[in-house]
């Protein structure tokens, strides 16, 4: 099948539309972070830096690591970026761009996000490094999806959806992080359910001066337990790294840097170093990847 010049747009130059990167731009493993200024946070601990480029907040910096070649790459802000930065990442190792067809060998992306959150659970502390071991959402990009369940994640999410059933616009949905990626890089981290949010302030219960709809959001969500799963931290993208990652067959996890209590309303003093500890771990263990 030939994907057509509006579905899939290149540039002149042979780049991918908002990511401006070649096929040849992007390692096999990619680490993600929300914010543009991070990527030179992740970069300036690589032996050598070999690429530079971006478009818009999507900041790419390719390099190594050793012998490890590694891609770091900035999404900016949301699932909606994610549905962009997912998508353009599988055409560049996965659509042949003189065919525009699908190639017959298809290649599984290693992709770990490191981004900031906040805890709801009193005894996860400001400064842990929590990796997801579900990403939670809130958001409505996976309804433009046909998107399988397991069997695990399908009882999951029947609890939650039990949880929440009060709240009718929402429909929530449900990823596992790759087993791969939690038992190398999140080996010895904090676990829990990531939710992903669709905003900021209301969608991750924040009072502000306009009125919030849901009230007690932090309390609906912190009270949820299924077994030994409960939620964890509040965050904006790791829902929809799982729910693509696993449509378009690439692993993913999520590594959070704790930054803020939800429950003691406490922000971090030192935010900075949290996240450098959070890349420097990540970063220690992704050869074994
Ligand atoms: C909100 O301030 C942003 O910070 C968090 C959220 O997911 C959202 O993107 O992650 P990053 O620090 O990785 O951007």
């Amino acid at each position: 099948m030939k994907i057509s010049e509006s579905d899939l747009i290149i540039n002149p130059d042979g780049t991918i539309y908002h990511l401006n990167l070649l096929p040849e731009d992007i390692a096999d493993t990619i680490i993600t972070v929300g914010d543009p200024d991070r990527v030179s946070e992740v970069s300036k601990y690589f032996d050598r830096i070999e690429l530079k480029k971006g478009k818009r907040e999507f900041i790419t910096h390719t390099g190594y690591l050793g012998q490890k070649r590694i891609t770091v790459l900035s999404t900016g802000i949301g699932t909606d970026n994610i549905d962009i930065v997912f998508n353009e990442l599988d055409a560049l190792v996965n659509i042949d761009f003189q065919t525009r067809e699908i190639k017959k060998n298809l290649t599984s992306l290693n992709i770990i996000r490191i981004g900031t959150s906040g805890a709801v659970q009193a005894d996860v502390p400001m400064g842990t490094i929590l990796a997801s071991a579900y990403g939670l959402g809130m958001d409505a990009l996976m309804n433009y999806y046909v998107h399988e369940l397991s069997g695990d994640e399908r009882l999951l999410l029947d609890d939650i959806k039990s949880h929440f059933a009060h709240l009718k616009h929402i429909n929530p949905y449900l990823t596992a992080a790759s087993d791969k990626l939690l038992n190398t890089i999140g080996k010895d981290m904090a676990k829990g359910i990531t939710i992903t949010a669709p905003g900021f302030y209301a969608p991750q219960g924040r009072i502000v001066r306009a009125k919030n709809s849901v009230p007690d959001f932090i309390g609906l969500i912190n009270s949820f337990r299924s077994n030994q799963n409960r939620i964890t931290n509040l965050e904006m993208e790791t829902a929809g790294i799982y729910a693509l990652a696993k449509v378009l067959g690439h692993q993913a996890l999520s590594v959070n840097a704790i930054l803020a209590s939800r429950v003691n309303f406490e922000f971090s003093k030192e935010p900075n170093k949290v996240v450098d500890e959070a890349i420097k771990t990540v970063l220690s263990r992704i050869a074994e990847v």
